[in-house]
């Protein structure tokens, strides 16, 4: 999969907001920071299409970004971002889940989770609700430049274990960094499948 182009399309704070037609979309969440904006910045080789920062509570709509005329990448707030007043929180997980669960085009969604943590209460939490959803998702552990090799592996045992008990099946899993491209091919392989298994 190759992306040509990429283009901001719309930024939404409803479900009802989000482009027409039935062009398929591939979401990504995470919690804040997890480095969501960034990743699909790396995916697009376009550092600047997508807002990034070091503090979190960047992303605050769903945005949505054309990509080759053919699909969407859409890049949604993060939940669990504690310095949030309440009631802003629980408008944005309305509007994730909203988005998440009645969003017909949505074909799969990337789940972000820090790769230097093992298994936290918002990202289990968050697991759970997609699978008790059945939303089709994929894991994605980012930023893992930022720790040893053994310690990754420690946490993703950790991960493995959780999910081989809350799951029938291990979802796909890629590791990714921003920094070096790592995971960028993977996801875009995935991507790439799940499109021609929709036109099959
Ligand atoms: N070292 C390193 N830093 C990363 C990586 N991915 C993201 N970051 C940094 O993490 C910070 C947060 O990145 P964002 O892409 O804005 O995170 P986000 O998940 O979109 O955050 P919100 O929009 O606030 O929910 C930024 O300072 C990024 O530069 C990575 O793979 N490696
Ligand atoms: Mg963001």
């Amino acid at each position: 999969m190759m992306i040509r182009t990429a283009i901001f399309k719309t930024s939404s704070p409803t479900l009802s907001g989000c482009p027409a037609g039935n062009l398929p979309e591939f979401a990504f969440i995470g919690r804040s920071n997890v480095g969501k904006s960034s990743l699909i910045n790396m995916l697009c080789g376009h550092g600047g299409l997508a807002h990034t920062s070091s503090k979190p509570g960047k992303t605050q709509l769903i945005n949505h970004f054309l990509i080759n005329d053919e699909w969407y990448l859409v890049d949604l707030p993060g939940y669990g971002f504690a310095k949030q007043s309440k009631s802003t929180r629980v408008t944005w997980e309305r509007m994730i889940k909203d988005y998440l669960s009645r969003r017909s085009t949505l074909v799969m969604t990337f789940v972000l989770i820090d790769g230097r943590h093992t298994p936290i209460t918002g990202d289990i939490e968050f697991l759970q609700w997609l699978g008790n959803e059945g939303v089709p998702f994929a894991v994605i552990f980012t930023k893992t430049d930022k720790i040893s090799q053994r310690e990754l592996s420690a946490n993703l045992a950790e991960y493995k274990t959780w999910f081989s008990e809350y799951f029938e099946e291990l979802p796909m899993s890629v590791l990714s960094s921003t920094l070096s491209g790592l995971g960028k091919d993977q996801v875009l392989d995935i991507i790439n499948q799940c499109i021609t298994n929709l036109k099959a």
